[in-house]
């Protein structure tokens, strides 16, 4: 006889400790099964697993035991991030090498997703820290390098002097650095780039065939790539000797070309150092701009500067000569850097004028004449229209002004039209140690040149003190020399963006072990693409677009074949808590653990009184939030898996909320979660102990029987569907709860009821193995089974089953619900009719009326019209 006592933590254990010993997940390429290829973005090593992770996981490792019973070869890896920033700071803090430190974090965050019960193929583990991972990137980018797709420029970057680091524009927030919070300055260096722009237009043009990704992320993906159609146009330049030169300027709106009252050039331009060398203040201006750096999110609200630089520009068109100013709200890596203003129809190009006191001038009229719009004192008119005070064009429409103008500037040689994007060559240089090392030699002449394949991988010194300051290999000028060709080189001592690591890893995972070469093709073809990814929102922008990127490279070097590498995405929602803080005289909050809180709730579950529970000093409930360090309401996944078990967990997390939505961790909810789990076992015991179950002739049925069994069928189709197609996690574990319900109160009397029972059981733990997989074996085993659930297949719904012998039929008289009439769903419309206006209650209503209209909607609804 089978325990009786549900006792998560001891049949959890057992049953990790079975698949291991069976090696239950490891998958083998295998050309004559299906396979699926489900990944869950891997995590940094930050220590210890948060909620998010515990959602995220939980997600993919239902997808892949859905996908695993459905007969598929399911292939699910998983592996570590493990370069990045808080290793270095989590180092000096604890005077611990950051290699020290990220492999014991692997260690103990492995044994976290192990308790979890996720089927993981551990053997495909990759650590991107590690030589035998990053060689292959470095063996990569030099064969990049090799191809032009690698360049070397000076840029200017933002540095985080707190850091000591360049951060990119995203990881800059209201000017300061993202983690130090220091005002971030700007600084030239030399840095490597990737030529991710030379695939733009690929990257764009097949976000169309990922039809199964969110249409959100596609939409962020178009925005970043940001591709316009303009015109580049010359402006020939004047200063006071006469003509000197041209100006190309970049414009999406050639339309509006006569409008054009002067012309704007970065302050980083050429033209503007070259006119500053004898003007003072134009150098002050630009000495300004070099520490202000702008991201493009701020270019419309931030405050307009310039300066006139003393030069001219000629109209292309009409010859006219316009000042050419230095405008802090030109970029100088965008198009040409340089700017036709117009500040008629432009929002930027009029505050600037207006502050300047530069010409407005208007050529755009609002198409359906309603000049009240356009009253170009107050704002420009940004709107597209007919065109006014522009020559020959007067009348045009803009769409059509736009051709005209841009063939006639073809034509006489001073403009052509011009696709641009906003997506710029992907900067890959960091000044940090704990990367891979860029794997590029810097010879005496100045030249660099790639490391030779035979002297890779360029090792990354692991035991090395951190000072806090200066990357380990950059104090110590060894660490640097090597010779090349019998000359002295330099190593480069810059490391690449972590990003780079995390652009490939999906791919590897295929052939994690391989030491000959980074990809082995037919098992990386034979994986991907990845049929299913999961991972947070937050990487919608530059993880997937990088790693998009990277597959194109991937595929052009010849490593793989398909063109994208993620078939089917899923972002969930972020896991949210209750917060509680305290505030001091001056208005300063302290947050404190939803742990260290006592409440009382209202019926309706609202917090109406908090306080800490050990000194019952009152404190104010700050709403459900993000489970974050900063608002110090984190829920430690260990202390919920320590107290219910992983199937709880796991549980609780899908049946929360809606993958994709924000999920609220609710404790009361944590334990319903663990009730149910009771309820299940407690079912199946029950059912072992009523005694042997009979064989089912479903031809003798009684209609309670019928009806339960029906119930059961249904189910397993809604539950297919929901993990399936829907990917619904909580609506299938709502339907199975329900299920749960009827087969409570069923009778187990006869032989047929136990057969009956003994098929809706076997049912529920095969729907319910991918979510809490651990029960589910354990209760399978108890009903006999020698085989693994894992491998038992998915309960097919029987058609026969599902038909309704009967239908409840409402009868309403004028759209008020008179009666509930059951009867066989095979009776006809006069049937039905007639039995509905045979009900007592029909009859009274109907009395004295006359009847005007039946409607009757087969098996749902008769509706009688009278009066
Ligand atoms: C004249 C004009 C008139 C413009 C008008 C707009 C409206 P997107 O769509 O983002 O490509 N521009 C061009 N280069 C720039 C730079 N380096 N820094 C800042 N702004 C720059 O935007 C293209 C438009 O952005 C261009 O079209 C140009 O202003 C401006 F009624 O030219 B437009």
């Amino acid at each position: 006889m089978a325990e009786k006592q549900y006792n998560p933590k001891e049949i959890e254990q057992q049953v990790q400790q079975y698949w291991a010993q069976n090696q239950s997940f490891k998958a083998t390429e295998n050309p004559d099964q299906e396979k699926f290829y489900c990944l869950s973005m891997f995590p940094y090593p930050s220590g210890r697993l948060h909620m998010g992770h515990v959602r995220n996981y939980t997600i993919g490792d239902v997808i892949s035991r859905f996908q695993r019973m459905q007969g598929k070869n399911v292939l699910q890896p998983m592996g570590w991030d493990a370069f990045g920033l808080p290793a270095e700071n989590a180092a000096i803090n604890n005077k611990t090498a950051p290699a020290k430190w990220t492999y014991s974090n692997i260690e103990y965050m492995k044994g976290q997703l192990k308790s979890l019960g996720f089927g993981y193929d551990w053997d495909r583990e990759v650590a991107t820290c590690k030589p035998d991972y990053y060689r292959w990137e470095q063996w990569f980018f030099t064969r990049l390098y090799e191809k032009g797709l690698v360049y070397k420029k000076n840029s200017t970057v933002n540095w985080d002097p707190v850091d000591q680091t360049v951060l990119a524009n995203e990881q800059v927030i209201d000017g300061r650095g993202w983690r130090s919070g220091a005002l971030v300055e700007q600084k030239e260096i030399p840095q490597w780039f990737i030529k991710i722009t030379d695939y733009a237009e690929e990257l764009l043009s097949d976000l169309e065939k990922l039809e199964e990704w969110p249409d959100q992320v596609r939409a962020m993906q178009a925005n970043w790539i940001g591709r316009s159609e303009g015109v580049e146009i010359d402006f020939a330049l004047q200063d006071e000797n006469g003509e000197s030169g041209a100006l190309s300027v970049y414009t999406t709106r050639p339309d509006t070309l006569y409008g054009v009252t002067y012309v704007g050039i970065a302050a980083q331009h050429p033209l503007a150092e070259q006119a500053a060398r004898n003007n003072p203040e134009l150098a002050a201006f630009i000495e300004e701009c070099k520490n202000t750096k702008v991201a493009e999110a701020e270019l419309a609200t931030m405050e307009k500067k310039g300066c006139a630089t003393g030069l001219y520009a000629v109209h292309p068109l009409t010859g006219e000569t316009v000042p050419v100013w230095a405008a802090n709200f030109v970029l100088m890596d965008y198009g040409s850097g340089a700017v036709m203003a117009v500040p008629g129809h432009d929002q930027r190009d009029w505050e600037f004028a207006t502050k300047y006191d530069l010409p407005i001038k208007q050529v755009i009229t609002p198409a359906d004449g309603a000049q009240d719009d356009c009253d170009l004192s107050q704002a420009a008119y940004t709107e597209k229209g007919l065109l006014v005070n522009s020559a020959e064009f007067d009348g045009l429409s803009s769409a059509e002004a736009f051709d005209k103008i841009a063939a006639q500037l073809e034509e006489q040689g001073k403009g052509s039209k011009k696709v641009n994007y906003r997506l710029r060559d992907w900067g890959v240089s960091r000044q940090r140690y704990w990367g891979t090392p860029i794997p590029m030699l810097n010879l005496e002449n100045g030249e660099s040149v790639p490391v030779p394949a035979d002297q890779l991988p360029v090792t990354l010194p692991e035991d090395v003190e951190m000072d806090g300051v200066t990357s380990p290999i950059k104090a110590d000028p060894e660490w640097a020399k090597t010779t090349y060709n019998g000359q002295p080189a330099l190593r480069e001592t810059d490391t690449f963006d972590t990003f780079m690591e995390s652009s490939w890893y999906y791919a590897r995972y295929a052939c994690a072990q391989n030491h000959e070469a980074m990809l082995d093709p037919a098992q990386a073809n034979h994986w991907l693409p990845v049929d299913q990814y999961v991972g947070g929102i937050e990487h919608a922008i530059l993880h997937l677009l990088y790693s998009r990127f990277f597959h194109k490279l991937l595929r052009d070097e010849g490593l793989v074949e398909s063109d994208e590498p993620f078939k089917r995405l899923l972002c969930q929602g972020m896991v949210l808590a209750d917060s509680y803080y305290t505030e001091d005289a001056a208005g300063k909050k302290t947050w404190h653990a939803p742990l260290d809180v006592s409440t009382e709730k209202d019926d309706k579950g609202r917090i109406v009184k908090a306080w800490l529970t050990e000194s019952g000093e009152p404190v104010i409930h700050g709403g459900m939030t993000k489970m974050s360090k900063s608002k110090n309401n984190g829920i430690d996944p260990q202390q919920v898996i320590d107290q219910y078990g992983a199937d709880t967990v796991r549980l609780f997390t899908m049946f929360a909320a809606p993958p994709e939505q924000t999920l609220e961790w609710v404790d009361s909810g944590v334990e319903g979660a663990n009730r149910f789990l009771r309820r299940i076992w407690k079912l199946v015991h029950d059912h072992l102990d009523a005694g042997t179950a009979g064989t089912l002739d479903v031809a003798s049925l009684s209609k309670a029987q019928k009806d339960l069994r029906r119930d059961v069928h249904k189910t397993i189709e809604k539950v297919s569907d929901d993990l399936g197609r829907r990917q619904t996690f909580n609506t299938a574990v709502a339907a199975v709860m329900e299920l749960l319900n009827s087969l409570q109160k069923a009778p187990q009397d006869s032989d047929t009821d136990r057969a009956i029972m003994r098929e809706a059981v076997e049912a529920v733990l095969k729907l319910l193995n991918p979510i809490t997989p651990h029960v589910c074996h354990e209760l399978w085993q108890a009903l006999g089974h020698t085989t693994d659930i894992e491998f038992a297949g998915w309960p097919q719904a029987d058609k026969d089953a599902l038909v309704e012998d009967e239908k409840l039929i409402i009868v309403q008289v004028n759209g008020k619900l008179r009666a509930k009439i059951t009867l066989s769903a095979s009776a006809s419309k006069e049937e039905v009719e007639a039995e509905a206006m045979a009900q007592a209650n029909v009859i009274q209503f109907i009395e004295g009326k006359t009847v005007r209209k039946v409607i009757v909607v087969p098996g749902k609804l008769v509706n009688i019209v009278a009066n």
